[in-house]
């Protein structure tokens, strides 16, 4: 299933650090497209950990193509990389921790024959979180809305800060897209031009092994990456009415709050 004339289907996975994952999440995929004509991408930084020599070895097994950056560039710019050589015109993105079931990858793939993005879903129902602290439901709830209520564009899905899809390559302009940090659909949803989505249901896995790559500097990436791209798509006006309208509450708040404090104390 190497030839690359025919492949099929590009699979994009960034990696840092996720030696132990990669094997496990090799040999999933590989059984769940079993009858598909495959490659695999794997856009390493350089991980400590030797992920990239790990995919170079695994690459005399299975359909694997190594592509080894200088650094740590980050997980949006190896998905654009990633995709900037793929051989297929349908492309899925999918993180290496197995937080992402390979055995949806069937349903992905088969939902593009007839759409031009998939976006694998934790919010349609049977798709689904499995052990997140309630910090983390609220910030992916946060983040979620603040998208909603400055991007219209991606109100049509209920998923819009996935890691997990598949869309079709000529869909996207990759030399327009700018993003930071790890919410490279929102920009895809915001710039791409796809005239049929459609999205699957998945539960988002907790990580087997290895460590997270998401922490606070994620979350001021992903604020620092709303207000850049609503500037380059002439949103910025509504992240001034939403400050504008937060700041006037905050005030009725506090007003209210002393008239509140004068009241009780019969002042
Ligand atoms: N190439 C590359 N890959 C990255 C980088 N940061 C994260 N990744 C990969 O991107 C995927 C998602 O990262 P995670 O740390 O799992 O992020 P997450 O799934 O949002 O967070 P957890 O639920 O805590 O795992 C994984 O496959 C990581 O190895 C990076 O800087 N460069
Ligand atoms: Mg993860």
């Amino acid at each position: 299933m190497n030839d690359t004339h025919a492949t099929n289907v590009s699979i994009v996975i960034p990696t840092y650090n996720e030696r132990e994952n990669l094997p496990l999440l090799i040999r999933r995929i590989s059984n769940a497209l079993k009858d598909v004509n495959y490659e695999i991408i794997v856009v390493d930084d350089n991980s400590p950990d030797g992920t990239w020599r790990l995919a170079e070895e695994l690459s005399k097994e299975f359909p694997i193509r190594v592509l080894r950056r200088e650094g740590k560039k980050g997980l949006s710019s190896a998905v654009m990389d990633g995709i900037a050589i793929a051989n297929s015109e349908k492309v899925i993105v999918m993180d290496a921790d197995l937080q992402h079931p390979p055995e949806i990858l069937p349903l992905i793939l088969k939902a593009l024959e007839n759409n031009d993005l998939v976006v694998a879903s934790r919010y349609v129902p049977g798709g689904g979180v499995e052990n997140w602290s309630a910090f983390r439901k609220l910030v992916s709830f946060g983040a979620r809305v603040l998208a909603y209520m400055i991007f219209p564009k991606v109100r049509k899905v209920k998923d819009p800060l996935s890691g997990f899809f598949g869309l079709k390559k000529s869909r996207i302009s990759l030399s327009k897209l700018n993003p930071l940090g790890f919410k490279i659909l929102l920009e895809i949803l915001v710039k791409g031009k796809f005239d049929k989505t459609v999205e699957v249901p998945y539960i988002f896995h907790g990580r087997l092994h290895g460590k997270s790559k998401m922490g606070s500097k994620e979350i001021k990436n992903y604020i620092i990456h709303v207000i850049r791209l609503s500037r380059e798509t002439g949103g910025f006006w509504r992240i001034l009415l939403l400050f504008t309208l937060g700041a006037i509450l905050l005030i009725a708040l506090v007003l209210y709050l002393i008239v509140l404090s004068g009241i009780i104390l019969g002042i």
